[in-house]
């Protein structure tokens, strides 16, 4: 069997990709959402204050009432949890704090009798040192496995050079047994991977391919742009050999299964971007890029050093994408993750407008060509938490503050940084309903809720026609059956103005206008007389009165066929 990239399929297992037959050589993929679960703070089953994967089975039914057509599961590998499970100790088996296999398994078939695909997080790029390969690895230079990492020779006193990691300090720690350092990007229980070594690579695809027979749809690979560091060129990101390996990769086992791949790239531009998700397959689907999500920070500094958001500029990098990758490559489209703050309380306005404004950002987003992904609890639009520091969790907010504090900042001004930008606003816990905790848990949650659990949950949102929950919703419905939504070109409209973010989409003889207000002013947009005989699609107040009109935070989708 080929598909429409001309590449053999094979069909491995039973589950959505056979099933699903008539779906294989649309790459499927392109039509749908995609809701990303973060395990720890989903749903507990057993009290432990931990999210599992029978909590997941559990909330099936809720997600698939939402619309939404795989899941991108955050790690559930065997793992000690330095950095909440991207430390991998064991990649063929489950944390025991999620499941087990057999829950997995529950998981991908209950999913798949809902028709929702499960997407597994790949942490490829390191390991935890408690991983089986760097136990042996660190015993000495001459272990088999020693070369499945990245040593460099050095003296306790003199670091090999002066990389830092991204979690704080040097990227280089010294084990005395081997008289050599090993390399971590991120902590130093995440020691990095040699992907140089070919060993190395293939027993990564016989573990992908392990997966993909228990019927994984697909995979989500952590700082995939990272793997084929080049230390001694301070090359971290693109190295030299990084396309090689993907492609290499890819054949061995992607392309054996009708999957969707979407790789973590920090570096993307939209040159790498097209090489990332070129259209004949021999790389992967798409990469997530953060263009969109760096511009609320000093230039050249880190994302603590808070900014405000450059509005035009933002627009503009939207622009770029939509146009760069149109027919070249594939976008995904989103405004969070576990990795960033919520985005009503980023780009909207998370008090008095917060339906209004989740719902407006919620329309910017799945208005565009790509495929959106929406991370739990942004369906409800969920907020950021400012917490005492002793309530952190993040190991990168924790590392943050006693550096900031050694090197003399104010703690208030470090703590205004970790509100707007700490990775534990998006990790409390899912709000489920206003009983206890939220109904996520009937232990203590491993991280505090949300207090504002008691306004703001699934089960009113459920309820109430007009929620945050069932505009989104309408928003998959509408990409469903609106193919200019999926397939149109883009073009921006009203590019300079600085309340505003509007598109326009088209495809063959049909328009739509995208038109979303960004403030809590009424504004009168003359320009929009050219939509006054367009048909109202969507939008975010019950009634429109003036097609001209925006009141506060209002979003608009407007259609029309044109002569
Ligand atoms: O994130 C990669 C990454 O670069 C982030 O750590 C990012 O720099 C940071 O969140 C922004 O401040 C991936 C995972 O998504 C993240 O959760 C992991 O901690 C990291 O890789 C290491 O595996």
């Amino acid at each position: 069997m080929c598909n429409d990239k001309g590449q053999k399929m094979i069909i491995l297992y039973n589950g959505c990709n056979e099933r699903g037959a008539a779906m294989q050589n649309t790459e499927w993929w392109k039509q749908t959402v995609v809701y990303q679960i973060y395990p720890r703070s989903f749903k507990d089953s057993n009290g432990d204050g931990v999210g599992d994967i029978p909590g997941i089975i559990e909330k099936l039914d809720y997600l698939k009432e939402l619309g939404i057509g795989a899941i991108w599961l955050s790690p559930v590998c065997k793992s000690p949890q330095a950095d909440n499970g991207y430390d991998i100790s064991d990649y063929q088996d489950i944390d025991p704090l999620f499941g087990n296999l057999a829950d997995m398994e529950r998981l991908i078939k209950e999913a798949s009798d809902r028709e929702i695909r499960i997407i597994m997080d790949l942490v490829l790029n390191h390991t935890s040192d408690e991983h089986p390969w760097f136990l042996e690895a660190k015993k000495s230079r001459e272990n088999p496995y020693h070369d499945y990492y990245v040593w460099r020779d050095g003296t306790p006193e003199i670091l090999p050079n002066d990389l830092k990691a991204a979690f704080g300090g040097s990227a280089w720690e010294w084990v005395p047994e081997c008289g050599q350092y090993y390399l971590h990007q991120f902590a130093v229980k995440q020691p990095d991977l040699n992907w140089d070594n070919p060993k190395l690579r293939q027993e990564i695809y016989k573990m992908i391919n392990w997966w993909i027979e228990k019927g994984i749809s697909g995979f989500r690979l952590d700082v995939i742009d990272q793997i084929a560091k080049e230390p001694d060129r301070k090359i971290m990101a693109e190295g030299s050999r990084l396309h090689d390996y993907i492609q290499e990769m890819s054949r061995e086992t992607f392309q054996r299964a009708d999957l969707i791949t979407v790789g973590e790239a920090w570096s993307a531009t939209i040159d790498t971007a097209k090489r990332f998700s070129n259209p004949d397959g021999s790389e992967l689907s798409m990469v997530f890029q953060f263009e969109h999500m760096v511009l609320d920070q000093q230039k050249g500094k880190e994302k603590w050093d808070l900014a405000p958001l450059p509005f035009v500029e933002w627009k503009k990098v939207f622009t770029k994408w939509q146009q760069g990758l149109h027919g070249k490559g594939w976008n995904s489209l989103f405004l969070e993750n576990h990795d960033l703050p919520r985005s009503v309380s980023r780009f909207g306005n998370d008090e008095e407008y917060r339906t209004r404004s989740a719902k407006m950002l919620a329309t910017v987003i799945h208005g565009m060509e790509g495929t959106p992904y929406i991370y739990q609890g942004e369906e409800l639009g969920m907020t950021n938490i400012r917490y005492d520091i002793e309530e952190y969790r993040d190991l990168e907010t924790l590392n943050l503050y006693s550096e900031r504090l050694q090197q003399g900042y104010r703690e208030s001004e470090i703590m205004q940084s970790i509100y707007a930008k700490s990775r534990d606003n998006a990790r409390t816990p899912m709000q489920w309903d206003d009983s206890h905790n939220a109904g996520f848990t009937t232990g203590t949650p491993w991280i505090r809720c949300n207090p504002n659990y008691t306004m703001i949950h699934a089960k009113a949102q459920l309820i109430e026609e007009d929620s945050v929950f069932h505009y989104y919703q309408k928003l998959i419905h509408l990409r469903k059956t609106e193919p200019v939504i999926r397939e149109g070109s883009y073009e921006p409209f009203l590019e300079e103005d600085t309340d505003v973010f509007a598109y326009i989409r088209r495809l063959g003889r049909e328009r739509i206008l995208v038109i979303c207000n960004f403030t809590d002013k009424e504004l009168y947009i003359k320009e929009l007389q050219q939509w006054e005989k367009g048909k109202l699609l969507l939008g975010n107040y019950r009634e429109e009165h003036d097609r001209c009109g925006l009141r506060p935070y209002e979003a608009k989708i407007v259609k029309e066929d044109a002569q």
